[in-house]
């Protein structure tokens, strides 16, 4: 009931947060994994849609390091469980660093992240059965995109079509969601071809680069199957020598601007002997065929896209762990909650 609803949506964050938000020229995203994906992507809508400076950094690194502070910077966490030992050090540090004010974007009420932050957004997924985070990310990219949404507002630097349409799209999320789970039986008869290779190559471009990383780490994460994302354009700097026909290239191709440009590294990729698995719409005009093994998703705006093409992904992961006989929800060495 809150989407769209003006100045209600920028109260969602807090009861302070309209008077902060206006003063916000900066957002520093600090975050853990999963988490760290979804800030990446954040990146794209908060620089894109609400004309905001953002950086992104895993809080191992950004934690340890001496950081130049933007002037009126807001410090955003992400995280599933809110315990992440990173993370939390990450929030700790910036308390003493200048930050106008910290927000944690966390699906854990009950917290050390909640707790310790100035606002709050809650994404309310319900409890992550499985050590890989996975409802969680979607949820925090649907936070993310209100943020996005709630600080163009303030700012007026998001236009108001644009926003209603955003907004509309948001609502009509959930069928869209609906639809891309009718991949999922498409998605199951692929898991055969991974059960016997050892690397995947990941590639999207744009938004879509963080979301061929969070492809990649969810493989790695529960079929133990070495995987690597990189930005589509990256691949002639030298991933390219990799390419052959055990190297599956696993690629999020939804019709937008850059597609063109997708298209032509695909061509490379087929040039070489590699095999394709491509999630893309009817729009984008990449057909099955020889070496290119496609699964057709539902149109989306492309803002909204991110969140749509992680659903596949995630489905793929799972069958080829349900496929090899690995533990979906306890993968080994991991732990649920990173505390130390
Ligand atoms: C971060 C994270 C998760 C990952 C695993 C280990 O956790 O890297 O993304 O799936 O559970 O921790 P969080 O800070 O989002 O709870």
């Amino acid at each position: 009931g809150r989407l769209g609803d003006g100045q209600v949506m920028v109260e969602a964050f807090g009861p302070q947060a309209a008077e902060l938000f206006a003063k916000v020229k900066n957002i520093q995203i600090v975050a853990c994994g999963t988490s760290f994906h979804a800030g990446m992507i954040a990146r794209y809508w908060l620089e894109e849609l609400a004309g905001i400076p953002c950086q992104v950094e895993v809080a191992s690194e950004f934690r340890y390091r001496k950081v130049m502070v933007q002037p009126d910077s807001l410090f955003v966490t992400i995280s599933q469980s809110g315990e992440t030992a990173d993370t939390l050090a990450a929030l700790r540090n910036a308390r003493n660093m200048g930050y106008l004010a910290s927000l944690a974007i966390c699906n854990v009420a009950i917290s050390s992240l909640v707790r310790e932050s100035d606002l709050t957004l809650l994404t309310l997924a319900g409890p992550e059965i499985g050590v890989a985070s996975t409802k969680a990310f979607t949820t925090q990219l649907v936070a993310l995109m209100l943020l996005t949404l709630a600080l163009g507002q303030v700012r007026g630097s998001l236009a108001v079509d644009k926003e209603r349409q955003l907004v509309e799209e948001l609502r009509r999320l959930p069928a869209r969601l609906g639809e891309a789970l009718a991949v999922n039986a498409a998605i199951e008869q692929l898991a055969e071809y991974f059960a016997d290779k050892n690397n995947t190559l990941f590639l999207g471009r744009g938004a879509q680069y963080p979301v061929a990383m969070e492809g990649a780490l969810k493989l790695k994460e529960i079929s133990y199957i070495h995987a690597e994302a990189y930005p589509a354009g990256e691949l002639k700097h030298g991933p390219l020598a990799l390419v052959d026909s055990d190297m599956p290239v696993v690629t999020v191709a939804p019709s937008n601007e850059l597609v063109e440009k997708l298209k032509s590294n695909l061509q490379e990729v087929r040039a070489r002997g590699g095999e394709l698995i491509v999630f893309a719409d009817g729009r984008a005009g990449i057909e099955n065929g020889e070496g290119t093994r496609l699964v057709n998703m539902p149109h989306i705006i492309d803002a909204l896209a991110p969140i749509l093409y992680t659903i596949p992904l995630q489905l793929l992961s799972y069958h080829v762990a349900v496929f090899k006989g690995t533990d979906v929800d306890q993968p080994r060495n991991l732990a649920k909650s990173v505390t130390v």
